[in-house]
């Protein structure tokens, strides 16, 4: 029995079925007979489409063909072969535009949304830095992105997850674009010192555990180096500024979340270790003079390492070494 009652699932098929025969001719009458749907009902899903941003070709004999997918981090789009198990592959928040996609997260984790659930946007509002400060997310240049995760670590380990996220996020630049990232403690990602991405990890813990964890990423993809404000006080780049080319956003959230998953499951069964070393690798501050602000106050000396915990250590000039938590890194 044909209907034009269409469900969000028949939705879904009607476009495999469209991206399957892409470049060639789709009659509206034979996609209506595969998914039993009248004429009707499938023109109406093809405009619901092409308003989402698809560019889908109709033609009154011919009927449809798929054209072109639009540059937005649309939900069916990020799973369209994402090789991950978990992350990305359950429910997936999707804005047009929201305050913080950290908030929206956080709100989800509260009411028990499992790990692996993904909020996106094309633009944020009040996009959120460490201690309040802002993150610049102009509309559809970047990517605006948070993880809900419920590692089985003590929240003193915390800060090991961060810089599992910069090991993934500059594994996947690395893997899409020829740019030599490198990572800055605790969250930056940069490119010749400037920043392009940058994260924000917010824990929810109890004494013992960590209940929930929210990884925030921002990405700068194509946004043109004079449009980033003057009011950002560091040097900031994107991928379009340094490349010079417009780069699939969409490709590169979905490897943002196979690098990261990689890690994760690298984390859970050999431990912190092999995570570390990677981490190594991409820093340039081993040994390097620093200054560290934090917030109550600074500090000055030499990189040491970075502890198990994913502490940064300094060595000052009396010779004596200062764990640090979280702060701010200038390289002297
Ligand atoms: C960070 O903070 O680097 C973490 C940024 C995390 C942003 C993501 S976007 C998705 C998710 N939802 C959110 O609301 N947040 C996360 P921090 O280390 O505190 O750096 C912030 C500083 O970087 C600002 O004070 C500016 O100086 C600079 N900045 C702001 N926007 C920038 C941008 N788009 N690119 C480079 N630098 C920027």
């Amino acid at each position: 029995m044909k209907t034009s009652a269409v469900s969000g699932k028949t939705r879904e098929l009607l476009m495999s079925d469209l991206r399957a025969g892409a470049g060639t001719w789709v009659s509206g009458q034979s996609l209506g007979e595969r998914l039993a749907m009248t004429r009707s009902a499938v023109w109406k899903q093809i405009c619901a489409l092409k308003e989402e941003g698809y560019v889908i070709e109709s033609s009154p004999r011919k009927g449809y063909r798929f054209c072109e997918v639009p540059d937005r981090l649309l939900i069916r789009e990020i799973r369209e072969g994402l090789a991950t198990r978990t992350l990305g592959q359950r429910d997936i928040r999707y804005y047009r535009q929201t305050d913080s996609t950290n908030l929206r997260a956080r709100e989800l984790a509260a009411q028990g949304f499992p790990e692996g659930t993904l909020v996106v946007a094309e633009e944020q509002t009040q996009g959120r830095g460490r201690l309040g400060r802002h993150w610049f997310s102009p509309p559809l240049q970047g990517i605006y992105a948070s993880l809900i995760l419920r590692p089985a670590i003590p929240p003193h380990e915390a800060p090991r997850m961060t810089l599992l996220s910069s090991v993934a996020v500059a594994e996947a630049i690395l893997g899409l674009t020829p740019l030599a990232v490198k990572i800055k403690w605790p969250n930056d990602i940069l490119v010749g010192g400037r920043k392009i991405a940058g994260i924000l990890t917010e824990i929810s813990a109890g004494m013992d555990t960590v209940e929930h964890m929210i990884v925030g990423l921002g990405l700068n993809v194509n946004i043109p180096a004079d449009a980033f404000p003057r009011e950002i006080r560091h040097p900031a780049t994107s991928i379009l500024a340094e490349t010079g080319v417009f780069s699939s956003r969409i490709k590169l959230l979905r490897r943002c979340l196979e690098c990261y998953e990689s890690y994760y499951d690298i984390f859970k069964t050999k431990g912190f270790d092999p995570v570390m070393d990677r981490w190594k690798s991409l820093t340039e501050m081993m040994g390097r003079r620093v200054m560290v602000q934090m917030v109550g106050g600074r500090h000055v000396g030499k990189v040491s390492h970075f502890d198990q915990e994913g502490f940064l250590v300094l060595r000052d000039d009396r010779g004596e070494s200062i764990r640090i938590f979280s702060g701010d890194v200038t390289l002297l």
